[in-house]
């Protein structure tokens, strides 16, 4: 065995489940050894697509992302989709050739490129350590929820691995929880009128524990976007707080006496630059990281630990009472709760459909049990409004690094960490040409994935920022581009809809037998920007 293929034995017997890539020479042999030891291999056409698929497939499995890269251009080909899933403390191990020698075409510093973006650069810098510091890039991804770099130089791959595959079991972490914190925050959930509580990425795994605690006390239940999902089915949900939340959820979070935060740093999204907490709220964050106490609004009183631990310890402190949940709210929330139950006038014709109208038009006809992937972009709050999901495990939201071009490779990876459900990337025409390299992936994987590009012909964001300014729109408008039949040469079905009539198309295709992807060429109307657009350019 050579060093390579013990690095890949060893990761597998940590419990890499599935690992994504594109293999050059440097990453060849270490790739075959993950796939002996029993962990599925998926090829992505790009780098970047891999990486992004290895985080989404991360975020809705639960399990580390691996992604394997040759050395050099294999690795800065991935660095915005590493960019993305280090921001979202995505645990992700990074297996990358080294090029340690200067004058190869190859080099470039590895390890500085990945703390440049906020990863953890680790080496296996001698046969000896091969084990050793592949379980210990497991460790630091799954125990300190990094995106760990392991760079694997050449000549150290080659050389012979005379030791045993032993890896270390990893121990759960277990530390106490504050008392004098828990205490006061007892105290103040026992003495609020309105609680809120808003889930962010650190309580997806926790729904139980704050349903029960929030039950307790009165709170009404929301998430920020990357957590939508968390409560659905329960009466107090108020779906996703922040510029896509509806009418309804913001004027009653404007209400909230009281906001805790879990797992969620409130940042400017979720509070939609903190106007949505009132100014006489008291604020509490629950985190693993006491950093977040200080970030974006601030915390008056942070309780540093994993959420669910905290809200167990808090469910037995509090005594039951009604708090915001009243009669009047609940048939509140019945009745506007979602964005559909808000009235608009539907701006289709002329041959193209009002991004609304399509996206419930969707919403009705797809199968309820599906996993939805948003790329960036001025259509993004269509699908993230409008599209409902069953859970936090349908929604995946990759856009901590704001980038567009990632909604495709994003919904593979779910796809892959959940293939009981309906997978559905919806796009804008800018992110789905950008990102287009995978949609042969999604062929040959035989995903059955619906690709929803709202198409309108230009960079939109772009256009209704300065649009409005007068400013000339040449550098972010394109001629009309039949992604229909680039779909078709992929070998997808792909259907055009010009108007709500078109939708039967899809239908057709949700009726099966499904055998291959389906797009959807929406031409979308774009007279003017989406409002919460306009929201977020007070943030750039
Ligand atoms: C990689 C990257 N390049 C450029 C941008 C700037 N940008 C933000 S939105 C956008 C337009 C996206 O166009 P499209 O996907 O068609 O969505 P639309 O805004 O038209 O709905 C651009 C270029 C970005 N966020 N990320
Ligand atoms: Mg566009």
């Amino acid at each position: 065995m050579i060093v390579a293929q013990a690095v890949g034995r060893a990761l597998a017997a940590c419990g890499v489940g599935t690992a994504f890539g594109v293999v050059g020479s440097g990453n060849f042999h270490v790739t075959n050894a993950l796939v002996a030891g029993g962990v599925r291999f998926v090829a992505a056409r790009h780098e970047g697509g891999a990486a992004t698929m290895a985080d989404a497939y991360a975020r809705m499995s639960g399990r580390v992302g691996v992604v394997s890269v040759h050395q050099g251009p294999g690795l800065t080909n991935a660095l915005t989709g590493l960019t993305e899933a280090a921001k979202s403390r995505t645990p992700l191990i990074v297996l990358a050739g080294e090029a340690t020698e200067v004058r190869s075409n190859f080099h470039i510093d590895q390890a500085a490129l990945a703390t440049a973006v906020g990863a953890v650069a680790m080496r296996v810098g001698s046969p000896e350590e091969a084990v050793s510091r592949a379980a210990e890039a497991y460790r630091v991804a799954v125990e300190e929820r990094r995106t760990v770099l392991l760079n694997l130089p050449l000549d150290v791959q080659a050389a012979p691995f005379e030791g045993s595959i032993d890896v270390p079991t990893t121990a759960g972490v277990s530390d106490a929880l504050p008392a004098s914190e828990v205490g006061e925050l007892a105290r103040l959930l026992g003495a609020a009128e309105r609680p809120v509580f808003i889930a962010g990425r650190g309580a997806r795994h926790a729904r139980r524990e704050l349903e029960e605690l929030a039950g307790r006390a009165g709170a009404l239940l929301a998430t920020s976007a990357v957590a939508k999902g968390l409560f659905r089915g329960s009466p107090w949900d108020l779906d996703v707080s922040g510029g896509f939340a509806t009418p309804l959820a913001a004027e009653l979070i404007r209400g909230a006496d009281l906001v805790v935060a879990w797992g969620c740093a409130l940042n400017m999204w979720t509070t939609r630059h903190g106007t949505l907490v009132q100014p006489g709220a008291k604020v509490v964050k629950v985190d693993l990281d006491p950093a977040a106490f200080t970030a974006h609004v601030p915390a008056d009183l942070g309780v540093a630990g994993d959420v669910a631990r905290v809200a167990e310890a808090l469910a037995a402190r509090v005594a039951p009472r009604p708090g915001y949940r009243s009669p009047e709210v609940a048939a509140r929330v019945r009745a506007e709760g979602r964005w559909r139950d808000v009235p608009y006038e539907d701006e289709s014709g002329g041959g193209r459909i009002d991004p609304r109208t399509l996206s419930i038009g969707l919403d009705d006809l797809l199968p309820r049990e599906r996993i939805v992937a948003i790329d960036s972009g001025n259509f993004m709050g269509y699908p993230s409004m409008f599209v409902d999901v069953p859970d936090e495990g349908g929604f995946c939201f990759t856009q901590a690094f704001q980038s567009i071009g990632l909604g495709l490779a994003t919904a593979i990876g779910a796809a892959i960490a959940r293939p009981d459900r309906l997978p559905v990337a919806a796009l804008g025409d800018g992110g789905a040409l950008m990102g287009i390299a995978e949609l042969e992936t999604v062929v040959r994987l035989g995903l059955p994935m619906v690709i929803v590009v709202y198409d309108d012909e230009a960079y939109g964001a772009e256009v209704h920022h300065f649009g409005p300014h007068g400013h000339p729109l040449g550098t972010v408008t394109f001629p009309p581009a039949d992604l229909a039949a680039i779909a078709r040469g992929h070998g997808c079905a792909a259907v055009t809809v010009g108007g709500p009539g078109d939708l039967a198309g899809v239908a057709e295709w949700v009726d099966g037998p499904r055998d291959r992807p389906l797009l959807v060429h929406a031409k979308v109307t774009a007279e003017h920007g989406s409002w919460w657009l306009e929201e977020a350019f007070k943030g750039h």
